[in-house]
């Protein structure tokens, strides 16, 4: 009896690790988040404000970053990419990161309820190209996708990740459980044309009346090879699952700042 037992526990058990999947980085790289995330919730009870950057390119740590936040203090980054100071009185405050290999960029930021949401950011390595998109966001929705199309040309998402025509846009990274980054670097955007980017929430697609979008806390930096030019802010208060952000029209910078 015992015998038939375990030859059918056994059997089962090859059952079981037939259909187990061997996890993704994607996978790898969630728990490890979960992990970071878990150890600044701890943080703040210890009462103290932690941010972390990370790289957009692909969401790993930015270590030994210097982060100077005028009124608090200088600090560099652990190897988590965690800064974190002693909780203080509300306010604004702005952040400059720098590090060598990566643009140097300024973040507004509020301390509200001695608490800084959305204390998670994407910081753009040096970029050989014309522009790059990077999209952080709060916890939900879980998957928000960025699309960039060129007008009578190409559309770039999770569905067409490189252009075919040149490889002159790509997206690096999407991201679909939570605070992204979702980044698209454009290598060549010619003047003659024109260009739309917009965010897709694809957790809620199926509600156009849906405000979790504009809940999100989403959040555009958009960089060229030089610099941070633009950083947008989806808007508050608005229904629908597009944020339209901005189009690019002879090479200049539109804001469009609508949902639908
Ligand atoms: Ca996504």
């Amino acid at each position: 009896m015992k015998k038939a037992i375990i030859v059918v526990l056994a059997g089962l058990w090859a059952g079981v690790l037939a259909y187990s999947q061997i996890p993704d980085f994607d996978a790898l790289d969630a728990i490890d988040e979960a992990m970071v995330r878990s150890d600044m919730a701890l943080m703040q009870m210890d009462g103290l404000i932690p941010m972390r950057f990370g790289n957009a390119l692909d969401g790993s740590p930015i270590p030994n970053a210097k982060v100077d936040i005028p009124g608090i203090g200088t600090f560099v980054t652990d190897n988590r990419g965690i800064i974190s100071f002693p909780q203080r009185a509300d306010g604004r405050f702005s952040l400059v990161l720098s590090k060598s290999g990566f643009i140097t960029t300024a973040i507004n930021f509020q301390i509200q309820l001695s608490l800084v949401y959305n204390n998670w950011y994407s910081i753009s390595p040096v970029l050989q190209g014309d522009f790059r998109f990077v999209l952080d966001w709060g916890e939900t929705p879980a998957d928000l996708d960025l699309h960039f199309e060129r007008e009578g040309g190409y559309h770039i998402s999770w569905r067409n990740m490189h252009s075919a025509a040149d490889g002159s846009v790509k997206l690096d990274r999407d991201d679909r459980n939570g605070y992204g980054p979702e980044t698209i670097t454009v290598v060549r955007a010619e003047a003659a044309n024109v260009y739309t980017l917009y965010v897709v929430d694809y957790t809620n697609s199926g509600n156009r009346s849906s405000g979790a979008l504009s809940r999100s806390g989403a959040v555009i930096r958009l960089y060229n090879s030089e610099r941070l030019l633009n950083t947008f802010t989806v808007p508050q208060g608005g229904q629908g699952t597009r944020w339209n952000v901005c189009r690019i029209v002879k090479g200049a910078v539109v804001p469009l700042d609508s949902m639908q």
